[in-house]
């Protein structure tokens, strides 16, 4: 069906991620998670994991932006931007500080209730990730993170915690944020915020990422199976970083190389769409001689749990060459890739490609007929206010109003089923790769900078009523 305007409903809204906005890192009874061992932003250096927990500076994710308690103040900042969602996550570590408790943390529910009683005052719904990077510390250290089975069962318990508690009030779930990073196992951060594993440090880091996701791939079919047991309206996501590939030529050989290197990203999301691992990857384990462990009842976990739509990020497309195929990327870290000569590149590298987003939508939806929803897209920039006091961030909307152009064409012109668009770190954040507060995505600006001064204070910048009316025109005006 094609449609002429997108459709009404549409759910415009913006992006975050509980340990990249909250602070409050051990408040309300909350445990340490992945996150809180993360050093980098403050004091310029990467970001690196350590559990010798020194001041708050070190670890960016400690204060964050303080939503945890701004959070009143910054909803009512989207509200006027007239957001009809919200994405967020729930910190594992607040309703279960060490993972393996017999009984949740009492003061971690309630504040989730009380966030989310503060969107729907102002009818936004609340669209919930259950895991953003950030893990429980605990089941790290002491059983290893998704290499180990037992961490399934804790997943799903507080997994069915959360959908049970908040089962009036959340329709909207993901499971696992950009699960596929992990298929880029040598970035150690991409590992071990996923799945508390440094692949690099494992005799196959490779096989190893295999187990570990099939774990998750478990886990997150348990949960959609319970989920909708527990409200048969809950719509329940994976979620994909999408980056399309693109062949460097038309010489076939580059061709055939990008076909390959998107089954490595199409993996994720076929087996939690489909509900059954593809051929090829199959094939792959047995050419490797990859032995995964799985349970008997495992393939009927799958099959029972698939997804009822797929939440994607979008930020680049990258380009391979058969020529590259095997080296690792100095900037991305991802394999086989060489600069596009047709498009542009942020400051951190990434390629900015807003025709990429049509054609990853309308690959996905080819290949699934399932709904898509748009849950990150954005532009990182090192904000700056000018002598007339505004944050004039035109270099954003530019990238934002080039993506809607092209997401629209992909409902309107090319069919494609598509839920909502919330542009990421709609509120300042800590970047997730650099830590720094001053990679910024905001339409509201936090004062809060990476030689630790601020006063966390919220302000607008120039965007911030240009999205207001995208969102009044439903997409109309850009
Ligand atoms: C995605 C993550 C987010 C977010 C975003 C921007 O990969 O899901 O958590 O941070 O990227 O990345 P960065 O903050 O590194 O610029």
């Amino acid at each position: 069906m094609t449609q002429h305007q997108l459709p009404k409903g549409f759910l415009w809204g913006g992006a975050v991620a509980a340990h990249q906005v909250e602070g409050g890192w051990n408040q309300g009874g909350k445990g340490i998670s992945i996150a809180d061992v993360l050093t980098g932003g403050a004091h310029g250096v990467d970001r690196v994991i350590t559990d010798n927990i020194q001041q708050d500076s070190y670890y960016p994710n400690h204060q964050a932006v303080e939503f945890y308690s701004h959070y009143k103040q910054d909803i009512a900042l989207f509200a006027e931007m007239g957001f009809k969602c919200f994405r967020t996550s729930i910190a594992w570590t607040r309703i279960f500080p060490n993972g393996d408790e017999a009984t949740p943390n009492e003061a971690g529910l309630q504040f989730y209730d009380d966030l989310f009683d503060e969107l729907l005052k102002y009818n936004i719904e609340p669209v919930i990730t259950l895991s953003h990077f950030e893990m429980p510390w605990h089941l790290v250290k002491e059983y290893g993170g998704w290499k180990n089975r037992q961490v399934v069962d804790f997943f799903v318990k507080y997994s069915e915690v959360v959908m049970r508690r908040y089962q009036h009030k959340v329709k909207y779930w993901m499971t696992f944020n950009e699960i596929n990073n992990q298929r880029d196992y040598k970035v150690p951060l991409f590992g071990y915020c996923c799945s508390g594993v440094i692949f690099n440090q494992e005799p196959n880091p490779e096989e190893c990422m295999y187990q570990v996701l099939h774990h998750q791939f478990v886990a997150s079919a348990q949960v959609v199976k319970l989920g909708h047991a527990i409200n048969p309206a809950f719509k329940i996501g994976c979620m994909i970083a999408t980056i399309p590939l693109y062949p460097f030529s038309c010489n076939p050989d580059d061709v055939m190389y990008a076909q390959e290197a998107m089954h490595h990203r199409f993996l994720f999301s076929d087996v939690q769409v489909r509900g059954y691992y593809p051929a090829y990857a199959l094939l792959e384990w047995q050419r490797k001689g990859f032995h995964i462990d799985m349970q008997p009842q495992d393939a009927e976990i799958l099959r029972e749990g698939c997804v009822d739509y797929i939440g994607l990020s979008y930020y680049m497309s990258n380009a391979v060459s058969a020529h590259t195929k095997g080296n690792t990327d100095a900037i991305t870290g991802f394999e086989g890739n060489v600069v596009n000569p047709y498009v542009k590149a942020s400051d951190w590298g990434w390629q900015i490609d807003p025709v990429g987003l049509r054609y990853s939508l309308n690959i996905l939806y080819e290949r699934y007929q399932k709904p898509l929803f748009i849950v990150e897209n954005g532009f990182g920039a090192i904000d700056k206010i000018g002598t007339d006091g505004k944050i004039n961030d035109d270099y954003r909307i530019e990238y934002l109003k080039t993506h809607i152009e092209q997401m629209k064409k992909a409902v309107t012109y090319d069919g494609v089923e598509l839920m909502g668009y919330t542009p990421w770190g709609c509120l300042d954040c800590v970047s997730f790769t650099t830590g720094q507060y001053d990679k910024r995505y905001g339409f509201i600006y936090v004062d809060k900078h990476d030689d630790g001064t601020g006063t966390m204070e919220r302000s607008k910048k120039v965007s911030f009523d240009w999205y207001r009316q995208v969102i009044a025109s439903n997409g109309e005006i850009l």
